[in-house]
């Protein structure tokens, strides 16, 4: 159920919002029973259910190479991972939560098709480097947005990004090691991981969002330190830091406009196809439909279970209220 916004929330009184703001300013953190405007608990709700959403939708496309992993070690690796993103979406979750909507709505809301899940999952793994490049690519951007969204004003989120951080940084080592592996390997598996490269590099790039000139929530997010990158800062650093990392190992980009500046120190980047992009986000990718009907049968399946657990509860509360 979605909590009711207090009487103070709903007619966000002027005053109540400047004490609210000079706490941001202040650099304090704002808890899940401080007051807060209704909109900055809507803007929180919407970005933080929609990164839950996509850690839970991100296990589908790995979990998909579980079976053919090439090796046992890289086989319980996956597993260890595809299982920190299930934590990683139960935990977020559980922190959207403390803004007052369950996590029933928060789902009712992917499987409808009313909440986003980024972009990024609604790719095809066609072979096992795409697992490389999930990983290096994929976790790597995450790392990156994540590591400045530890330092959001809402607490809950703030934290919740520091222990994820620290395991999206083991999941990008595991596919930078298998990209490294296939590069310095055969033709046949250099090929294959070029190809990897050249299919998830744009789609990595388009998770960080529209540009600036084109965001809706950014300016709204900054002001409350949220957000504390803009969506083309954080997209920069990324290109910045991935770019010599695939020159280790022998990969290129497929941009031929990728070049040095010497001037900013940044690799400069050609054009996004945002048509693209635009079209994933509104359902028109090639896998939304696949990965939205994966996660409505999961949960038609799960029904039993989570009837289960209701009347276990039921009975223990009966039980200790016999006791007692
Ligand atoms: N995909 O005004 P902005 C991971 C939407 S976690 C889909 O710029 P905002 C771990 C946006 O929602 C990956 N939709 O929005 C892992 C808005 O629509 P709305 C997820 C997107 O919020 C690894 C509209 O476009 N991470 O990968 C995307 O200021 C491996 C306008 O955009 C997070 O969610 C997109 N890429 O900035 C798991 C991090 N970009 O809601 C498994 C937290 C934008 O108004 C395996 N989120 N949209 O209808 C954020 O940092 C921000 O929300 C942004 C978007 C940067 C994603």
């Amino acid at each position: 159920m979605e909590q009711k916004p207090s009487k103070a929330a709903a007619t966000d009184d002027p005053a109540l919002v400047a004490a609210f703001e000079a706490r941001i300013a202040a650099g304090e953190s704002i808890e899940p029973k401080d007051w807060m405007p209704d909109r900055y608990r809507r803007q929180l709700t919407r970005m933080m259910s929609q990164h839950a959403h996509s850690e839970i939708v991100g296990m589908l496309p790995e979990g998909n190479w579980i079976t053919r992993a090439p090796s046992l070690r890289r086989k319980m690796c996956l597993i260890a991972k595809v299982q920190d993103e299930a934590g990683h979406g139960l935990y977020i979750y559980c922190g959207t939560e403390t803004l007052g909507t369950d996590r029933q709505t928060l789902v009712e809301q992917l499987l409808d098709g009313t909440a986003k899940y980024s972009s990024i999952f609604n790719y095809p793994t066609l072979t096992w480097a795409d697992i490389g490049c999930i990983g290096w690519l994929v976790d790597g951007a995450a790392i990156v947005n994540q590591t400045v969204l530890a330092k959001a004003s809402y607490g809950p989120y703030a934290r919740a990004m520091i222990r994820i951080c620290k395991e999206e940084n083991f999941h990008k080592r595991q596919g930078y090691e298998i990209v490294a592996t296939l590069a310095t390997g055969t033709p046949a598996q250099k090929a294959m991981v070029q190809d990897a490269l050249n299919r998830w590099w744009w789609p990595s790039l388009m998770m960080f969002g529209p540009s600036d000139k084109d965001s809706p929530n950014s300016a709204e997010l900054l002001k409350w330190r949220v957000k504390r990158k803009t969506n083309d800062e954080l997209r920069q650093r990324f290109v910045n830091l991935t770019v010599p990392q695939a020159q280790a190992v022998g990969l290129t980009f497929p941009d031929p406009d990728l070049k040095y500046d010497e001037a900013s120190e940044d690799w400069k980047f050609g054009a996004i196809d945002w048509d693209e992009f635009f079209e994933v986000i509104k359902g028109n990718g090639p896998c939304n439909q696949d990965r939205i009907a994966a996660r409505r049968k999961a949960h038609d399946e799960g029904q039993w279970v989570r009837e289960a657990s209701a009347a276990y509860a039921e009975k223990n509360a009966a039980r200790s209220t016999e006791a007692a």
